[in-house]
């Protein structure tokens, strides 16, 4: 018998590995994949005619993840989507004590997490060596290294970010703990032992397990 749900119908585009999976997760963590279709988009498809007609219908940028909702405008953050999702089911949402910490590492994670890790990545992955801008990259991992240690300050004596329960916070906070990890043999991440005992947490969840290869 065909599962039928209250819920709008979504789809999800994405890219793997990528900001896509902090919404991928999220909608494992919430058991949604019967209401959220995931749609590979690659922002590169040399099919011009996709690319337009992803920019006119869904993003505007281009990007992804991004969030099409029958009936109305596509959400365009993997922030936004993830509050959105969380709200929608009315599950792994902060305790009123702690929704100040929730917004606070969302908001911290995508606008200021996401900015230092992208140039990292930038020059790791697409410039050669010799081409690198070191003072840059210098520069980037101590601005890591401060935001990190402020990270570890708010989870050194809770297991998750709004304490012991897992909250839709984790899948944006957990999306960049794990970017650190997997570039440059997990060097951002050496000397941050709390960091890396909460990656290793996350990690043991089925739904982290679905979304990360
Ligand atoms: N602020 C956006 C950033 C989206 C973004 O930059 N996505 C990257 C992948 S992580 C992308 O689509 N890059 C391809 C491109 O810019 O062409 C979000 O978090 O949703």
């Amino acid at each position: 018998m065909a599962t039928t749900t209250n819920k709008p119908k979504m789809t999800l585009y994405y890219f793997p590995n990528f900001r896509s999976n902090r919404c991928i997760w999220l909608v494992h963590e919430l058991s949604a994949t019967k209401d959220v279709h995931f749609e590979l988009y690659d922002t590169r498809d040399p099919d011009e005619s996709k690319v337009k007609h992803y920019k006119n219908t869904v993003h505007p940028l281009g990007t992804v993840p991004a969030l099409k909702i029958e009936g109305r405008e596509p959400l365009i953050e993997s922030g936004a989507i993830c509050m959105y999702l969380a709200e929608l089911y009315q599950k792994l949402l902060p305790k009123k004590d702690n929704i100040a910490d929730y917004f606070n590492v969302i908001f911290f994670c995508c606008v200021t997490l996401d900015e230092i890790l992208e140039q990292l990545f930038v020059q790791w992955m697409f410039v050669e060596l010799e081409n690198r801008d070191n003072d840059l990259i210098k520069n980037m991992a101590a601005k890591f290294n401060v935001a990190i240690s402020h990270v570890e300050t708010i989870l050194c004596d809770r297991k998750f970010i709004c304490g012991d329960e897992f909250t839709a916070a984790d899948c944006v906070l957990g999306y960049n703990v794990w970017w650190a990890n997997v570039m440059q043999g997990g060097q951002l991440l050496k000397n941050h032992p709390v960091a890396r005992s909460y990656l290793e947490r996350l990690g043991e969840r089925d739904a982290f397990k679905k979304t990360f290869s």
